[in-house]
């Protein structure tokens, strides 16, 4: 089926870090607002804004205490109201991040619903008399003792993000006109928090694989029937998108989630391929990063998901930056961050682009007292110490991925008035907008001219995936086939040169090399030819 959300561009939005308009340190929705001329310019067509609601920011807007408020760094509603005004008078469209999974331990009814087990927000809540052995995301127990009624309530993230119980048709409706509340507003949908773990494991079961991506915590048995309710309550009569962050999921399963058939969710942000260069699902425990493990995975899901539709990223608020991990952000920055743009751009699915991917910025070399995020935090509190650990945590902290958008050369790079929230990349100097936005060569405008070959060539968006050279130690090379058209990509993902020979007779779309060597692909040369 064809349809505006396969065919769009998304970028996402961390709005801590975007662009502060007030000079607080911290970014806010006046800031995005005043940057949608460059988003404009960039040609993307849905925003998606992390988290802007109501929250103690344990984890940055990832713990609700409001679901229908702005974050008071943020902004108003109203300033939220006229954000939503101007992005579609801009001719794009915003869905906002979801967090249902879990909320913050200072939503009322979390407040209300643990001082005692008859009150009526006891039962949003998922309680046991004793914990079981299944351990939080970031770190110790998933339980955590509540006094006044004597019990443990599940936590798959911080104690300050307690677990919402699904089971609870109340609660479920309670979502449900959330949901409808904002999509009243004008909303084009959502980014849908770890939308695999709304069911659990009946039972609470004690297992072997105590930590995520457990299949006690996620697809449990009465996913799909949650999701399909979800679906008439709030999705039936709409055209909006609904894209589900789906930990541990398989190209399988993530086919009843997506399948046009299902009637639950439309895309899937699953994330298997940012788990190939570390060890044992431990990200602190990195190995080298070998490219053919990426596409390998890459390859599998363009294989074995057939009617449900994915999405193409490499980066996002969780990751490192893509072109300090997958490519080489000091003797090939440029061409590195030009070939994993084509890679996304290239493969069937959705592209994402993660804030300041489009630019290049790279991961920071971060002091301990520098990072920010409660999930480096809590790993620096909870593990031994030694220089692998180290060394682990700074390549994959989340924090690489936060410090602020980099727009010019001037003080704060641009981002704010004041000293910010997060250290700046000392690199802005280098990397930046604004020196991007003139340079034809820059990555910016290379990310540009991806865009619009997505528009006028259907075969980017819906021709079938075939890869040409499986199993080459370097090369990534695939066909994209719809109809009589051909779309032919070849990749080096490595920093040396290749022996390659390239096909007669078609014409180049894009590259990121401006001449080409004969039977060689260039270091982290990319041709795409039609
Ligand atoms: O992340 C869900 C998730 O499963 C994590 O494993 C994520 O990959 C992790 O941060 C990487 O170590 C979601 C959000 O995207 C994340 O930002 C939140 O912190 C988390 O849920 C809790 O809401
Ligand atoms: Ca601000």
């Amino acid at each position: 089926m064809k349809t505006w959300w396969k065919e769009a561009v998304v970028y996402q939005i961390y709005p801590r870090s975007f662009m502060d308009s007030n000079g607080d340190g911290i970014g806010d929705l006046n800031g995005i607002k005043a940057r949608l001329p460059y988003l404009t310019f960039l040609g993307v067509d849905i925003l998606w804004i992390s988290p802007c609601f109501k929250s103690p920011n344990e984890d940055n807007g990832y713990d609700i205490s409001d679901y229908r408020d702005i974050m008071t760094e943020f902004g108003t509603l109203d300033d939220f109201k006229s954000l939503l005004e101007e992005v579609h008078s801009c001719g794009m469209k915003l869905i906002l991040d979801l967090v249902v999974n879990h909320s913050s331990d200072e939503h009322p009814w979390f407040v209300k619903g643990r001082k005692s087990k008859s009150n009526p927000y006891h039962d949003y809540y998922i309680w046991q008399d004793n914990q079981n052995n299944w351990q939080a995301h970031f770190g110790g127990s998933a339980w955590e003792y509540n006094k006044p009624t004597n019990e443990y309530y599940l936590h798959l993230f911080t104690p300050k993000q307690p677990d919402l119980n699904w089971e609870n048709p109340k609660l479920r409706q309670e979502i449900y006109d959330i949901v409808n509340y904002w999509l009243d507003m004008g909303v084009d949908g959502f980014r849908m928090d770890t939308v695999t773990m709304y069911s659990k494991a009946p039972g609470f079961p004690d297992t072997d694989t105590p930590r995520l991506p457990s299949e006690y915590f996620l697809d449990g048995p009465r996913m799909h029937e949650f999701l399909q309710e979800m679906h008439k309550s709030c999705l039936a009569h709409r055209d909006v998108v609904m894209i589900g962050e789906a930990p541990g999921i398989s190209p399988e399963k993530a086919e009843l989630y997506t399948g046009e058939n299902r009637k639950e969710i439309n895309m899937l942000i699953q994330f298997e391929h940012t788990c190939i260069d570390s060890a044992g699902y431990n990200k602190w425990n990195t190995i080298t990063y070998e490219p053919r493990k990426l596409v390998d995975n890459l390859a599998k899901w363009q294989k074995e998901l057939k009617s449900g539709w994915n999405s193409q990223f490499l980066s996002n608020h969780n990751q490192p930056r893509q072109v300090s991990r997958f490519g080489n952000d000091k003797l090939f920055w440029k061409e590195s961050a030009k070939l994993l743009a084509t890679l996304i751009h290239m493969l069937k699915g959705t592209p994402f682009i993660y804030q300041g991917e489009e630019i290049g910025m790279t991961n920071m070399d971060f002091e301990v007292d520098d990072y920010r995020d409660v999930e480096v935090l809590n790993a620096l509190k909870s593990f031994d110490i030694d220089d692998k650990f180290m060394n682990g945590i700074k390549r994959m902290n989340r924090d690489n991925g936060r410090t602020p958008m980099q727009w010019d050369d001037s003080s704060e790079a641009g981002f704010s008035m004041n000293t910010p929230w997060i250290k700046i990349n000392d690199n802005y100097k280098k990397i930046n907008v604004r020196i991007q936005l003139t340079d034809q060569d820059s990555i910016f405008n290379y990310y540009r001219k991806l865009i619009e070959l997505r528009k006028a060539h259907e075969v980017i968006v819906y021709g079938e995936f075939e890869e040409i050279m499986p199993g080459h130690e370097s090369l990534f090379v695939f066909k994209r086939i719809l109809g009589e058209k051909q779309l032919f990509v070849a990749l080096n993902m490595t920093d040396q040169e290749v022996e390659f020979k390239r096909p007669k007779g078609k014409s180049e779309l894009i590259s990121n090399y401006k001449s080409h060597k004969k039977g060689m692909l260039q270091p982290y040369e990319a041709i795409v030819l039609l």
